[in-house]
C-alpha cells in the first residue's frame, strides 16, 4: 500500500524517508515486534517521496485552504533515517486516550478532558532508539520546542493528541497535533512538564540529536567537512531561548561566509541567503530568515555546532546540532537578527 505524502507544512523537506505504514501498524498490533525495512526499500521510498514532493510543490499554490498535517520522526532511531507519518496514518495510530486536566484550559482548570492521540512509547518502539539516547525533542510549526526524558516517555502515557473530547483540536488551540501529559493520573509529571512543555502544532519528533547535516546550495556539509573550515568562536547572550543560559555563552562553528566559499557560492547584488530551519515557519516567505551579501561580508555570522566551555555538540534540546549565531558587534546591521535553531539548509534566492 502506498502512503501519500501530504501537501502540507513540510513540502520542502525533500530528504524525508517515506512513511512506514505497514511497519507502524504492524508494530502496534504485534506490540514489540520490530520489523525493519531494508536499506533498498528505504532508498526507494525516499526517491518516491522526493518525486512526489516535487510534484506537490507545483500544486501548492492552489492548496491554500486545508493544511493536512504530518509528523516527522528522526534523529537517533534504529535506522537513523527520517520517517514521515501522514495524517491518515496519524489518525489510525491515535488510539490512546488520556484523561487529564489541561494547564492551558482557559475556562476551567479543574475540568478533566479526554484527549486521544498517538502513544509516544509506541512510536519509539516502532522506530527504535539508539543506545545512550536519554531524551526526545518535539519541534512545532512555530519553531518552539519541548524536550522530554526518554524514560518518562517509556513509563507514562504521554501522547501526541489530535482530539479533545472527541473533537479535532483546532489550530487556535494547539492543534492539529498537541503534546499532552497525563497530569491528572500522574501528578508528579506536573512539575517537570508544566505548561510550557505542552507543545502546540507539533511537526517533528527528534530522538536524541540528529547528525550534523547542512545543505548549502547543492553541497552537503557534515561535522567533519565543517571541521575542515576555519573555526570561529564567539561569546554572546544567545537569542534562541528555551533551555539556554541567560548569561553569555560560548559558541563555536564556521562563518557563513566561509561555508558559502567552500560551496562555491558568491552572494552578490540583491541575492539573499535564506536560512532554512526545521520549523515550517521558516518556509513562509513573509517570515523567512535571510541574509544579504553585505551581512555575510561585514559580519562574522556563525553556523554553530558546539557550545559551552567544553565546546560540546549542541543537542536537540537546545535546537542543535546546527544553529545560526550573530556576534553582538554587528547584530544591528544585519537584516535578519533571528537566531535560527535546527539549521538544515542555506539557499540563495534572487528576489
Ligand atoms: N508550539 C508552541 N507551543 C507552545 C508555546 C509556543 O509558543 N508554541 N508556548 C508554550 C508556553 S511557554 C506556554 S506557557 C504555553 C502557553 O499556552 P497558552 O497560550 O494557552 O497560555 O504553551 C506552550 N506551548
Ligand atoms: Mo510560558
Amino acid at each position: 500500500m502506498l502512503a501519500r505524502v501530504q501537501v502540507g507544512a513540510r513540502l520542502n523537506f525533500l530528504h524525508i524517508g517515506r512513511s512506514l505504514l505497514g511497519l507502524m501498524l504492524g508494530a502496534v498490533s504485534l506490540s514489540g515486534c520490530k520489523m525493519q525495512p531494508t536499506e533498498a526499500q528505504l532508498n526507494g521510498w525516499r526517491e518516491e517521496t522526493i518525486a512526489r514532493n516535487t510534484a506537490a510543490l507545483k500544486t501548492r499554490a492552489s492548496q491554500t485552504k486545508e493544511r493536512p498535517w504530518s509528523l516527522v520522526i528522526q534523529g537517533q532511531t534504529s535506522t537513523g533515517k527520517p520517517v514521515i507519518l501522514t495524517w491518515e496514518q496519524i489518525r489510525s495510530l491515535a488510539t490512546t486516550h488520556v484523561l487529564t486536566k489541561e494547564p492551558h484550559n482557559t475556562k476551567d482548570l479543574s475540568e478533566v478532558l479526554d484527549f486521544r492521540g498517538m502513544a509516544i512509547s509506541q512510536l519509539l518502539d516502532t522506530v527504535g532508539v539508539a543506545p545512550n539516547v536519554t531524551e526526545v525533542t518535539f519541534v512545532a510549526f512555530d519553531s518552539y520546542r519541548s524536550t522530554v526524558q526518554l524514560a518518562d516517555l517509556k513509563r507514562y502515557p504521554i501522547i501526541l493528541a489530535i482530539e479533545r473530547n472527541k473533537q479535532p483540536l483546532p489550530r487556535t488551540e494547539g492543534g492539529p497535533i498537541y503534546l499532552v501529559f497525563p497530569h491528572t493520573q500522574y501528578p508528579k509529571l506536573q512539575t517537570p512538564y508544566g505548561n510550557s512543555f505542552w507543545l502546540f502544532y507539533t511537526t517533528h519528533m527528534i530522538v536524541g540529536t540528529e547528525a550534523v547535516q547542512v545543505q548549502v546550495g547543492d553541497r552537503k556539509f557534515d561535522q567533519a567537512t565543517l571541521d575542515r573550515l576555519p573555526q570561529t568562536t564567539m561569546t554572546e547572550t544567545v537569542g534562541y531561548k528555551i533551555g539556554w543560559p541567560n548569561s553569555k555563552v560560548k559558541l563555536q562553528g564556521v562563518r557563513v561566509r566561509d561555508v558559502l566559499a567552500a560551496a562555491g557560492i558568491s552572494l552578490s547584488g540583491n541575492n539573499r541567503l535564506v536560512i532554512q530551519g526545521k520549523a515550517a515557519i521558516y518556509q513562509d516567505q513573509a517570515r523567512a530568515v535571510y541574509l544579504t551579501a553585505k551581512d555575510v561580508e561585514t559580519c562574522d555570522i556563525l553556523l554553530a555546532t558546539r557550545w559551552g566551555e567544553n565546546l560540546q555538540p549542541i543537542p536537540a534540546r537546545l535546537g542543535g546540532p546546527v544553529t545560526l549565531a550573530f556576534p553582538s558587534a554587528c547584530q544591528k546591521q544585519t537584516t535578519a537578527q533571528y537566531w535560527v535553531t535546527f539549521v538544515e539548509k542555506l539557499q540563495v534566492i534572487t528576489p
